[in-house]
């Protein structure tokens, strides 16, 4: 049953359960929903890159911190598209591109984006933005040129946000959320861990993806990528064992979305991941860079498949 009624005592009862028997639960209700050993490959593009004018204090584009990220201009649509149909035949079957922009402002930039979705959604793959806030308006036209889904990340709680960001709030956050699902575009929210958050602003997140009106198709779990430059440039790497507790609650609670284990893996072995399949993650991106900070490759990736068993998911399907 798809609930979206969770409280938050049910939600901490579920994450704080012993590992054991929470990695259990996460892979009962992942066979019960899913193909088990099948993982989405996804690929991430960063079409526009740094300059931004937001202060996220864990992103190495922002403009205000100096960090070694080198400013790109949106990239000719050419480009883009012969680096979707490259990853295609690397085996991905949904093509993310991420731009380092606050908002969609509707100009020739935007117009250049909605020719690269048409080429991704003509090669065949699942085709994925990452843009920043949407208006209802700029999300049908996504739609209309063929994205199939959106990523907005909520981040982290609420209550921890400010902490993290001040040049926007969780309000807009959730607006751009509700226009991208009344466009009818397939929505991909999650967060980052790792950035001096509790237990409770990780529940607190959780609580607000699994009672949104649908659940999000996808939730990328992130673990924070500390970058030089950046505010939280100094922050501890995140246990393992707090990626599974997030990755195994997010999977049963929100029984049927794909649970992306994102951003992080150069920093954990193949075990490691294995523990993030069995607990319930069933997607990862592929390819040796995320948008502007190292991921395995493909060949590394290759290896883990073939000794864990795992198959790659076909796209476009539900
Ligand atoms: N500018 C748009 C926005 O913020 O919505 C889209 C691109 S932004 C880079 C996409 C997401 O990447 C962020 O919401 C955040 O979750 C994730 N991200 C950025 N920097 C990260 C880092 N250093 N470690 C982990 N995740 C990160
Ligand atoms: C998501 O949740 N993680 C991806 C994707 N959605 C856009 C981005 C991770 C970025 C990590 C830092 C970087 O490479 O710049
Ligand atoms: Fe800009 Fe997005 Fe990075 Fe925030 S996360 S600084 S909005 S690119």
């Amino acid at each position: 049953m798809i609930k979206n009624t969770w409280t938050r005592t049910e939600i901490e009862k579920i994450y704080n359960l012993p590992m054991m028997e929470l990695i259990f639960q996460g892979s009962t209700i992942h066979r019960q929903y899913h193909q088990t050993g099948e993982v989405q490959v996804c690929t991430l593009l960063s079409v526009k890159t740094g300059g931004c004018p937001e202060d996220c204090s864990y992103c190495p584009q922002a403009a205000r911190y100096h960090t070694n990220v080198k400013v790109h201009k949106l990239l000719p649509v050419e480009e883009v598209l012969a680096s979707a149909q490259e990853a295609k035949n690397e085996g991905s079957t949904r093509f993310c591109m991420g731009a380092a922009w606050r908002e969609v402002r509707d100009n020739k930039d935007f117009d250049q984006v909605l020719e690269m979705v048409k080429g991704v959604n003509h090669i065949g793959m699942e085709v994925c933005c990452t843009l920043g806030m949407l208006t209802p308006e700029q999300a049908t036209k996504l739609k209309d040129a063929g994205l199939y889904a959106y990523n907005h990340n909520l981040d982290t709680s609420e209550e921890f946000y400010d902490e993290v960001i001040t040049t926007r709030n969780y309000g807009e956050r959730l607006d751009t959320l509700e226009n991208v699902r009344k466009a009818k575009i397939s929505v991909c929210s999650g967060g980052i861990i790792g950035m001096g958050e509790t237990d409770k602003d990780r529940i607190g997140m959780l609580l607000t993806l699994a009672t949104l009106p649908e659940h999000p198709e996808s939730v990328p779990v992130n673990a924070l990528v500390p970058v030089e430059g950046t505010p939280l440039e100094d922050q501890e790497k995140v246990s393992i064992w707090e990626m599974v507790r997030m990755i195994a609650t997010a999977r049963i609670i929100m029984p049927k979305a794909m649970v992306r284990l994102s951003a992080g893996r150069v920093r954990m072995n193949t075990e490691e991941q294995a523990l993030c399949f069995m607990a319930g993650a069933n997607s990862i991106f592929a390819g040796d860079k995320l948008l502007t900070t190292p991921n395995p490759g493909t060949k590394s990736d290759r290896e883990m498949f073939e000794l864990l068993g795992l198959t790659p998911r076909e796209s476009f399907k539900n």
